[in-house]
């Protein structure tokens, strides 16, 4: 491992620590308590991964496919299935290609989710993210529902010392998309974040007004390259999953951003998530600040849930 990569693995083990401590801990006593593999092992198995928010139907996958690995390689001892376990969740969390593509290419990114789920944060450490790489952002201020939210966006606009094009409260939102495009076509921006209203509560407004947000870049950036992803805040646990759902349902999802996932328990969420709606998560938030925002790695995710102190001296 490279020494960047190393300190990026060293933050998520530490940033993981208490879903850690919820899921594997649990596991590992399972493993040890066990002196064979029965029903009662990959019950209370089933169990932990439930208890660590990794989703009923996805749990059930897991043991399955845990159960035929045994079977195949005439497995006889608990603690030879952790690593099996590990590679099941893997493969559970496959979606191919995770696309960070729209980073590289004249895209629009479109934020959604509920309020308070770390949206407008979210933006400013994205916008923070890409600057530090040299491209050129401009943000759009599209919550017109409440002039604080507005802004919230400028203070982040100025933190990471990008351009913002806002509205009047109560202003259309497709208007203020509209001029943020122009502003975004004639600064030769890369990228155009933009911040929305979390309205879920009507999903018929919802699907209308990004219908329409959709028409005006379709009309006046055909070039662009469409991304919507959706801010779940992982301290929900099951209900993140569930709005991840409903938002599904409303719009294309192309990716999914994990917030709060700084001293939350129920980070096996990023498993159930990206297992059941097979969106992958790109990024997880792991504090407030501008640097807090990481790529997500579903292998590398899983090795840091199951990483143990012992194993440091091995891969140093
Ligand atoms: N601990 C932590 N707090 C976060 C994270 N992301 C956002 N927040 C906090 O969540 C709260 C709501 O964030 P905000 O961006 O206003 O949510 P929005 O309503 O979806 O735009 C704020 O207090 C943020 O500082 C994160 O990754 N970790
Ligand atoms: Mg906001």
């Amino acid at each position: 491992m490279g020494e960047e990569k190393q300190g990026f693995f060293k933050r998520l083990v530490s940033g993981l620590t208490k879903t850690r401590d919820n899921i594997v801990s649990g596991m590992d006593s399972i493993f040890h308590g066990f002196s064979k593999i029965d029903d009662d092992f990959y019950e209370e198995l089933e169990e932990t991964l439930i208890m660590g928010d990794l989703g009923v139907r996805t749990t059930e996958e897991i043991i399955e496919d845990l159960k035929a690995k045994v079977r195949e390689r005439h497995i006889k001892e608990p603690m030879e299935c952790r690593q099996l376990l590990i590679d099941s969740i893997k493969e559970q969390m496959d979606v191919g290609e995770t696309a960070y593509e729209f980073e590289d290419r004249k895209s629009v990114v479109f934020v959604i989710g509920v309020n308070g789920v770390g949206k407008t944060t979210t933006i400013g450490k994205l916008a923070g993210k890409f600057r530090a790489e040299r491209k050129k952002v401009v943000l759009a201020a599209a919550d017109t529902f409440r002039a604080a939210a507005g802004e919230q966006l400028k203070e982040w606009a100025n933190r990471a010392q990008v351009d913002m094009i806002g509205g009047q409260e109560g202003a259309d939102p497709a208007s203020v998309v509209f001029d943020a495009v122009a502003a975004a076509k004639a600064r030769k921006a890369d990228i155009l974040l933009c911040d929305t209203a979390g309205r879920l509560h009507n999903k018929k407004n919802l699907m209308e007004e990004l219908k329409k947000i959709y028409r005006v870049i379709e009309r006046e950036y055909p070039e662009a390259y469409h991304e919507t992803l959706v801010v779940l805040d992982a301290t929900t646990g099951q209900n993140a999953l569930a709005q991840a759902k409903e938002f599904n349902e409303v719009a294309d999802i192309t990716g999914v951003i994990l917030t709060k996932m700084d001293g939350t328990a129920k980070g096996g969420i990023a498993v159930a998530i990206q297992a059941e709606l097979g969106i992958p998560v790109k990024y997880i938030g792991v504090g407030e600040s501008i640097d807090d925002l990481q790529k997500f790695d579903a292998d590398e995710f899983v090795n840091a849930l199951f990483y143990k102190e012992e194993q440091k001296e091995t891969e140093d």
